[in-house]
């Protein structure tokens, strides 16, 4: 999927093609420049609040991991202050960042979720 078309010009250097009525040629710019999306990390933050268990089951319930990857993830955090939790969409990053800020809310916990792009 990696591309490698970047360098080939669009346009050759020299005598421009076309007739003068300041269109710049566009008409020619005939090859399609697809971007992929850009991604986003999720982050957890560490507090000194918030119970070990509850952030182990944020980690299952909305990031799908298993209770061993959950613990697991859950110590780095507290031991390293932060953690990539998951790499998703802007749209999915935003909605996982949401619904767990939310559930800590709800459970008056001081639990910190944020995203960053890749
Ligand atoms: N530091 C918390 C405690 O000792 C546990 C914790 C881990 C909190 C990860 C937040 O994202 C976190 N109870």
């Amino acid at each position: 999927m990696t591309q490698t078309l970047h360098h080939i010009p669009l346009t050759a250097a020299g005598p421009k093609i076309g007739n003068g009525d300041g269109d710049s040629n566009v008409a020619l710019e005939t090859r399609p420049k697809t971007k992929r999306p850009p991604l986003y990390k999720v982050l957890m933050l560490n507090d000194d609040y918030t119970p070990m268990e509850f952030v182990v089951h944020v980690l299952e319930r909305f990031f799908g991991m298993n209770h061993a990857q959950a613990f697991e993830i859950m110590l780095t955090v507290h031991k390293k202050g932060v953690a990539v939790v998951g790499v998703f969409s802007h749209e999915i990053a935003e909605t996982k960042v949401g619904q767990v800020m939310d559930f800590a809310r709800r459970h008056q916990h001081p639990l910190q979720c944020t995203m960053e792009k890749e």
